[in-house]
């Protein structure tokens, strides 16, 4: 029965971005005494989903699995939603299932973990049954910020007016443009969700992050003070997480191991690596630009396509993608690859020394971690609000003036060549990235921050 272990169940929302730290939090928590329950929905929207929760319960065989089954959503009434947005509306539409689902669970269930994307519906239910409930978090401090203050924003704003610069308390200017672009129109599904989980974070128990003190440092400080919103519950920074030990070898025949090992044939910090997420499709004619910028730098090269999620370039050839000779022209200096590389351990490898990335939340804390230099090009969501981390906390460069996905301009690839050839060769940004890579790693040791913070919350799971 419940005893002093406490029992906790996580309810994960849908998408690789969201799956993976949570897999990651899981994993770590699992280290402690707790009993972990997870909420599980298949089929998952993509398959690297599925491959990721195989992972997960393989490598941690105690930790509890709940079927959960969604009622059906008619997707016809949000033409053009992304369908990872559809499937976190389908899951918020059927939580009100949750609450008997959980109740029935031995031994009996102490708190709940739930994804922000659905805490509007699964925190009531968790107060209902009188169980402690927290946010995981699953992009930055900075966006928890603004995720909770936006609300608040528009209460205050002219009813009438445009959505503008937000400007948080405590934290700074977070510019219109920088904002995730939905957020922008106020029939979106996806602002309508962000709006009413916004609302609801500071009626949680706390909220759990991917970060560490030294990352962001401002933003942890405001909402810890309560200056972002007034009572807010603690804020658990317990990044960086690690990824788990099966999450590659679980992927099976999609798993790239001839990646390794030509970087293991690369000479030291030679090849910039290029990896735009999973989900940031990017139009043929700029991959072809950035593909002539890589061959123009001189440098060697390691670039992931999209690879799933049925994006553009996953149906078509990387030649046809990057046009004819390419390959060719750049053999033995240049890889390149649709299929799903081992990120941490491509960032960690000693022949890698820059990362050119789309700035999502997952691959910044990843290259914090390594104390990899990140050349930030966002794309889309909630990237520019991770770009502004790494321009402050030293991780890398923002190319702010770089296009969004869907503006009709290209950067060029002769401006792409000169700016990765440049980031090569700088040393103090070099520095920069490695000290941050001391700090993560001092954060997630014995005694510090992230390990402090992880004590606490395992510490509120017991009280
Ligand atoms: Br692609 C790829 N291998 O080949 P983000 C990605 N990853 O390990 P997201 C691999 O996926 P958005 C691959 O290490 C990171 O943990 C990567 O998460 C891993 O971006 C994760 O960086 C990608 O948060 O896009 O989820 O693709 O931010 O738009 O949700």
């Amino acid at each position: 029965e419940a005893g002093a272990r406490g029992h906790v169940v996580f309810v994960p929302s849908a998408g690789m971005g969201h799956l993976l730290p949570f897999s990651r939090f899981i994993g770590a928590l699992s280290r402690h005494d707790v009993d972990i329950s997870v909420v599980t929905v298949v089929p998952t929207v993509s398959a690297a989903e599925a491959d990721q929760l195989a992972a997960l319960f393989n490598d941690f065989p105690r930790l509890r699995r709940i079927d959960f089954h969604l009622l059906p959503l008619d997707a016809s009434e949000f033409p053009g939603a992304d369908p990872f947005v559809l499937r976190w509306e389908a899951l918020r539409r059927s939580m009100h299932l949750l609450g008997p689902l959980i109740a029935g669970v031995t031994p009996r269930v102490t708190a709940v973990v739930s994804d922000v994307t659905l805490v509007s519906q699964v925190n009531p239910i968790a107060k209902d049954l009188h169980l402690q409930c927290y946010v995981l978090f699953v992009s930055s401090a900075t966006m928890m910020s603004l995720n909770s203050y936006f609300p608040i924003y528009l209460d205050n704003k002219d009813a009438e007016a445009d959505v503008g610069d937000v400007d948080i308390p405590g934290v700074g200017r977070i510019a219109r443009s920088w904002l995730p672009q939905p957020l922008l129109d106020m029939n979106k599904l996806f602002t309508k969700q962000f709006i009413e989980n916004g609302r609801e974070n500071a009626k949680t128990d706390g909220i759990l992050i991917n970060t560490f003190d030294a990352l962001e440092p401002v933003a942890l400080a405001a909402l810890r003070d309560s200056k972002v919103v007034r009572g807010f519950p603690s804020v658990f920074a317990v990044g960086p997480y690690s990824s788990l030990a099966s999450e590659m070898k679980d992927a099976g025949a999609e798993v790239e191991d001839s990646t390794l090992s030509w970087l293991h044939q690369q000479p030291a910090r030679s090849v910039v690596y290029v990896a735009f997420g999973n989900r940031s499709a990017v139009s043929h004619e700029q991959l072809r630009e950035i593909a002539a910028g890589l061959e123009a730098s001189g440098c060697r090269f390691l670039g992931v396509l999209k690879t799933t999620g049925g994006g553009r370039a996953a149906r078509d050839s990387l030649r046809d993608v990057l046009g004819d000779g390419f390959l060719e022209r750049v053999q033995g200096r240049g890889m390149v690859t649709k299929a799903w590389v081992d990120q941490e351990a491509v960032l960690g490898h000693p022949a890698v020394g820059l990362f050119l990335s789309h700035s999502g939340w997952n691959s910044v804390t990843e290259a914090a971690a390594a104390g990899m230099p990140l050349l930030a090009w966002p794309r889309g969501g909630d990237h520019r609000v991770a770009a502004t981390v790494v321009a402050s906390s030293g991780v890398g460069v923002w190319m702010e003036h770089w296009s969004w996905d869907g503006e009709e301009w290209l950067v060029s690839g002769e401006e792409i060549g000169a700016k990765v050839k440049e980031m090569m060769a700088d040393g103090a940004a070099r520095e920069k990235a490695a000290r941050g890579g001391e700090e993560a790693a001092k954060a997630v040791a014995v005694g510090g921050s992230s390990h402090t913070s992880m004590l606490e919350f395992v510490a509120k799971l017991k009280a």
